[in-house]
């Protein structure tokens, strides 16, 4: 097995800037454990993104503390980090690659600009740097710019690409010819871009089938990871999107990005506690570095910003 991350990776050592502490403490500034205050902290948490689900089973949590009247900031704060770790550790998840399959197939699926594109040059740079031999395949065909952007990716980490024939060719037959030219030339991992044109849903479900079973064609396990990657600061709207494309192709596993600005990091909580999906990195920049392990207590601790 390897990872996308190598060990001696740093991961999560820096402190991205999504936390509802802030709100939190002014919450606290007047506040006495009374009735008013259970459902204030609750409505904290719903327009945290934390979803209704998780928030329910949280409160429900802290009736069962039996805190008193005089409850402090510190221990609210640490008793919600504790709880939100206990429904994000379950989907604390490893990107592991089979070495004795290879090559690797992992398709990176999600609508225009949550940074699939992105997210690939990053976690290729992680790969070549553990000397595996990856290739990209663009099958984001549809917008001519997807492509260039693919190939700046590629040039930085100097990676071979194979890309459309033509505009707009069948995101399919570049599938094929990427993982038929992987296989004969012994890569290591194969990731491919995809478009992501929710506006019209027929089509992008068949543009993925098709992916999909021209890939299985070449090699009956793979794609080995169907990967969803979300934007975190698009909030409850990122469950739609899971719903939507675990519907048509399954999904594997997600990464979270854009976690690095004003986003709102509550959504991951929402979707552990609806979904239980594998979180297996985040985003928390545009550069080549910027992507983390996904962390179940240092993210926890980062929300409630208290280390
Ligand atoms: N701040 C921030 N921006 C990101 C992150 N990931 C991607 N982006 C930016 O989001 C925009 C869309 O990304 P792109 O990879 O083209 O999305 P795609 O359409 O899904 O391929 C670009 O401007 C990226 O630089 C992230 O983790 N943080
Ligand atoms: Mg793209």
């Amino acid at each position: 097995m390897f990872k996308i991350f190598s060990k001696s990776k740093k991961t999560q050592n820096s402190t991205p800037s999504f936390s509802f502490g802030n709100a939190l403490k002014q919450f606290f500034t007047h506040k006495k454990l009374d009735t008013n205050f259970i459902d204030e902290l609750e409505e904290l948490l719903i327009i945290s993104d934390i979803g209704v689900e998780a928030t329910s089973q949280i409160i429900e949590n802290f009736q069962q503390q039996k805190f008193t009247k005089d409850i402090d900031f510190e221990t609210v704060k640490k008793f919600l980090a504790k709880e939100i770790e206990n429904i994000l550790q379950p989907c604390e998840a490893k990107l592991e690659l089979d070495e004795t399959h290879l090559p690797q197939v992992l398709i990176f699926n999600g609508v225009n600009g949550v940074g699939k594109t992105t997210t690939i040059g990053k976690i290729c740079a992680n790969l070549c740097q553990q000397n595996k031999k990856v290739l990209i395949g663009a099958c984001d065909t549809f917008r001519a710019g997807a492509t260039s952007q693919l190939e700046v990716w590629a040039k930085r980490n100097n990676c071979e690409i194979i890309l459309p024939l033509k505009e707009a060719e069948d995101p399919a037959s570049v599938a094929y010819r990427a993982l038929d030219y992987a296989k004969k030339n012994n890569f290591d991992v194969l990731l491919i871009d995809t478009a992501g044109r929710l506006h019209n849903k027929q089509n992008l479900m068949d543009e993925l089938k098709k992916i999909n079973n021209v890939i299985k064609k070449i090699d009956s396990s793979a794609p080995h990871y169907n990967l969803l990657v979300l934007d975190a600061t698009t909030g409850q709207n990122a469950r739609n999107q899971l719903e939507i494309f675990n519907q048509i192709i399954g999904i594997d596993g997600l990464i979270l990005t854009k976690l690095d600005g004003s986003a709102k990091g509550g959504i991951l909580v929402s979707l552990a506690k609806n979904y239980q999906k594998k979180i297996f990195a985040i985003g928390v920049g545009e550069q080549i570095d910027d992507l983390q392990e996904f962390n179940a207590k240092i993210f926890s601790e980062n929300l409630l910003s208290i280390i």
